[in-house]
């Protein structure tokens, strides 16, 4: 692969945000840099779109401080390079001790994947079965398990999607695709709303945002308080009946029960509290039931806000009783290659409408969507209850940093048995491990995310690697075949026969695979161990790695055979699923694997009527009894509110390290309001004491009129801990989750409120 010509035109994806923008990159000289970035033309979805942040990618790849060789912590908390096989068997060992001695639900499995890479999380299946790990969670479980149960509950399936390209109104409610993406090709899909004047924006958000410049509805609602707005919004489709009977008569289950919810909210008194004026509210909720379509985009503001699952909700029903689901321009169900979302366990209860939900060890919290709430995992860690967590595995994430309350996390993660980071670099999580295991990064392995969202016509990229794999590292695939082999869960050669049946005839290996798992139950409990050490030893360009997808191509051609069909994969040479995995891996640029019909969405929604659902009783309470306690007083000690992380120009969560990427130190400024910062005697570049109830931190100031009064904003994903010239760790910008707690949580959910901490703002110094 070295002797690839610096001047070729290399194709990837950027792996800094979910949208994963196709690239074209140029290596340097030495072929160990990403020298030039553009845009891929030919990737499907992107199609030559970039922002800002992919020009940036050799921070990533190149960083000071990635990892070179498996670590092991000697007893005084300085790390130790140790071999591979060494690395693998004592973990191994250790692994199964703490099964063996406390049980396999003893141990948690956390992240799987980040941004650009989701094969880790599958490799990983095979570590939690043989492990007997029954919990898991990653950063889904901070944002969207409300939503995806919310989902859940209305359509039988986890995951809905807009389409804004082709939508009449756009609805970004606590969203500012602007920065955050999200939307393929965000900004000149923003813009082109904008100027087009029989489309409209409506954008939900206490910040004058990038996003809301462009809108023509911006509802500067306070911070926390959407569920006002909503409820104000839904309160005026129903009371001047501007809802849509068609759809619902045909369509929904529950209407009439969640009209009358809405019969009777006073507007004004609604829209007062949510400091948004009545009319404007009016005037977008008009706007809305006018158009053909309307696609809705919730993100953090809300999610990581009070009333989060709730708002949820309000946002499912403002889509559907408008009848924006199951047409061009509004949203859609894709068909998945694999699903971001497990559905959540829940089962009918005793007390006739609730249903039961499965539940965490320790605190008995909801597990929703299968991932453990991330606000709780300390709670579960440290308590002495005999089902508290004793070890982790953790996997290209970095919750020391990304989770509430730094300092109990860091507690809680020091405290377990075992703690097992696989990453490429020394992060604020590896540095509390017993083993580090270094992987190569992205770039020097095929990697891939389930991050494939677009309907009508959904697309897949398996991107190739740039570059060989930076010495002493591994994939991660490798990391968990060998994992599995240390372990002893197959015998020695029992996978030759189908490893030779890989070798002779691939065409008939579907053939073989199905029947050796028929007949071998522990092929049938490893798949995708069984696949990588056989099939996929014989893909070629050293695609192992890839081989997982080969079974996600198969279930996907059997559920969705004509979304298939009608992207080209129709069966006619061989399984549609073979012809899906070679198209995969002969694309450089990605591939559009399903093709839909709106239609479609309507034999998607998996609930036992087929119509969609309007009423979650769980949800019905929560709005019956909304108020304002639930919001911090204003007159206390900490009468700001602070958006603790934000996404701006250069956030990438903690994917680059390296703060020479911020180019100037506004990049990790506080955001105030410029009358609230002149009563505070602040001036624009001081510095200031930002405290919460849990922190406090040093920040620098920028006056910023975007900022509503009362409003405070820092950036996510910043000061993190990184080696300078000497290679000594400093710290660059304020570490958000230094100043958040983990009870300051949704009721129902568990996930945060990041975007509303209490806190307190006192001057230092001028700029
Ligand atoms: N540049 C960049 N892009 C990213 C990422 C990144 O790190 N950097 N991360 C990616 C990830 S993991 C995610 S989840 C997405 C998140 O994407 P977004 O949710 O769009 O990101 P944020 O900027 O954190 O929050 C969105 C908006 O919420 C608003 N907000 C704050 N409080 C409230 C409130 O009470 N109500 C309402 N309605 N709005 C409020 C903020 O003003 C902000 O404009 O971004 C992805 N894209
Ligand atoms: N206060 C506050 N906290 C937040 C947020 C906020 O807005 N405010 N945002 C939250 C959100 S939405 C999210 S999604 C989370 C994200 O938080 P995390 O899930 O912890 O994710 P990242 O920071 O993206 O960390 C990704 C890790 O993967 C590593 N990595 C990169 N490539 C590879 C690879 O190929 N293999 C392996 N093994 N590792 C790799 C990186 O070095 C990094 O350590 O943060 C959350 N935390
Ligand atoms: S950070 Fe920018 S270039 Fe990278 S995937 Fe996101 S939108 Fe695309
Ligand atoms: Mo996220």
């Amino acid at each position: 692969m070295s002797e690839k010509s610096n001047k070729e035109w290399l194709k990837t994806a950027c792996i800094l945000c979910h949208t994963n923008c196709g690239l074209a990159v140029q290596l340097d000289e030495s072929g160990r840099h990403i020298a030039r970035v553009k845009g891929d033309k030919e990737h499907p979805a992107s199609k030559g779109y970039t922002c800002n942040k992919a020009l940036q990618l050799d921070y990533y790849q190149n960083g000071r401080d990635r990892l070179t060789s498996p670590l092991r912590r000697r007893a005084d908390g300085t790390f130790e390079e140790i071999d591979w096989d060494t690395a693998i068997r004592e973990v191994a060992e250790k692994a199964v001790a703490v099964r063996d001695e406390f049980g396999g639900d003893k141990i948690l499995y956390y992240g799987g994947g980040a941004q650009g890479n989701h094969l880790p999380g599958m490799y990983a299946t095979g570590l939690r079965q043989a492990l007997g790990i029954k919990y898991r969670s990653n950063a889904l479980a901070q944002e969207k398990t409300g939503v995806a149960w919310v989902i859940n509950r209305m359509l039988g399936t986890s995951f809905w999607h807009g389409d804004f390209e082709t939508c009449e109104v756009a609805v970004f409610v606590g969203k500012n695709p602007w920065h955050s993406h999200g939307v393929q090709r965000a900004r000149f899909v923003l813009r082109q709303i904008a100027k087009d004047e029989k489309r409209s924006m409506v954008v939900i958000d206490p910040k004058r945002t990038e996003t809301a410049e462009l809108a023509d509805f911006h509802l500067q609602v306070k911070p926390g308080r959407d569920a006002w707005c909503l409820s104000a919004l839904l309160g005026v489709l129903v009371q001047e009946d501007l809802v849509d009977h068609t759809f619902l008569a045909a369509h929904a289950d529950g209407t009439q029960e969640a009209l009358t919810l809405f019969e009777n909210i006073d507007i004004e008194e609604y829209a007062k509290i949510s400091g948004v004026d009545s009319d404007l509210i009016r005037a977008a909720a008009r706007r809305i039931a006018r158009a053909e379509s309307m696609s809705l985009y919730e993100d953090l503001g809300v999610e990581m806000a009070p009333n989060s699952t709730l708002n949820s909700y309000l946002n499912g029903l403002l889509v559907l009783i408008t009848g924006n689901f199951g047409k061009e321009g509004a949203l859609n169900i894709p068909a998945p290659i694999v699903p971001l979302f497990s559905k959540t366990k829940e089962r009918q209860g005793s007390d006739g409408d609730d249903m039961e939900i499965a539940t965490s060890p320790v605190t008995g919290s909801r597990v929703l969507a299968d991932l453990l709430p991330c606000n709780l995992i300390p709670d579960e860690i440290l308590s002495d209850h005999p089902n508290r967590f004793r070890a982790m595995f953790v996997e290209a994430s970095n919750p020391a940093h990304s989770l509430a309350d730094s300092k109990r996390m860091r507690e809680a993660l020091s405290s377990l048995d075992l703690l097992v980071v696989t990453d490429v670099a020394m992060t604020e999580t590896a540095q509390l491990a017993d083993y580090v295991l270094p992987a190569c990064s992205q770039f020097e392995k095929w990697e891939a995310t389930f991050f494939n969202f677009e309907f009508p016509k959904n697309f897949y990229h398996l991107r190739r690697p740039l570059m060989d794999p930076l010495p002493g590292t591994l994939p991660e695939s490798e990391i968990h075949a060998r994992l599995l082999e240390a372990i002893g869960v197959f015998a020695p050669g029992e996978l030759d026969e189908l490893k030779d049946a890989a070798v002779n005839d691939r065409d008939q290996f579907l053939g073989a695979f199905f029947k050796a798992m028929g007949e071998n139950p522990n092929i049938a409990a490893y798949p995708v161990h069984t696949l990588y050490r056989t099939l996929g030893q014989t893909l070629p360009n050293g695609a192992a790695t890839a081989v997982g997808l080969w079974a996600s191509a198969h279930l996907c051609a059997q559920k969705y055979p004509q979304s298939l069909a009608r992207a080209g994969f129709a069966g006619k040479t061989k399984p549609a699923g073979d012809e899906l995995f070679e198209a995969m891996l002969n694309n450089p640029s990605g591939v559009v694997f399903s093709v839909d019909e709106p239609e479609e969405s309507f034999k998607r929604i998996e609930k036992p009527s087929g119509k969609v659902n309007l009423v979650i009783p769980e949800m019905v309470r929560e709005l019956q009894v909304l108020s304002e306690d639930i919001l911090p007083d204003e007159t206390s000690d900490f009468p700001l509110v602070l958006e603790a992380g934000t996404r701006r120009a250069n956030t990438a969560m903690t994917t680059i390290r390296d703060p020479q990427w911020l180019k100037s130190n506004d990049a990790t400024a506080l955001l105030v309001n410029p009358t609230d910062g002149a009563e505070m005697g602040l001036t624009d570049g001081g510095t200031a004491t930002l405290k919460t109830k849990t922190g406090e931190w040093r920040v620098m100031v920028r006056l910023d009129n975007r900022m509503q009064s009362g409003h405070i904003s820092l950036p996510n994903g910043l000061g993190l801990s990184y080696p300078d010239g000497q290679g000594v760790n400093q710290i660059t910008g304020t570490p958000p989750n230094e100043l958040t707690s983990t009870e300051d949580r949704d009721a129902f959910a568990g996930t945060p409120w990041h975007k509303f901490v209490p806190a307190q703002l006192l001057a230092l110094s001028a700029g």
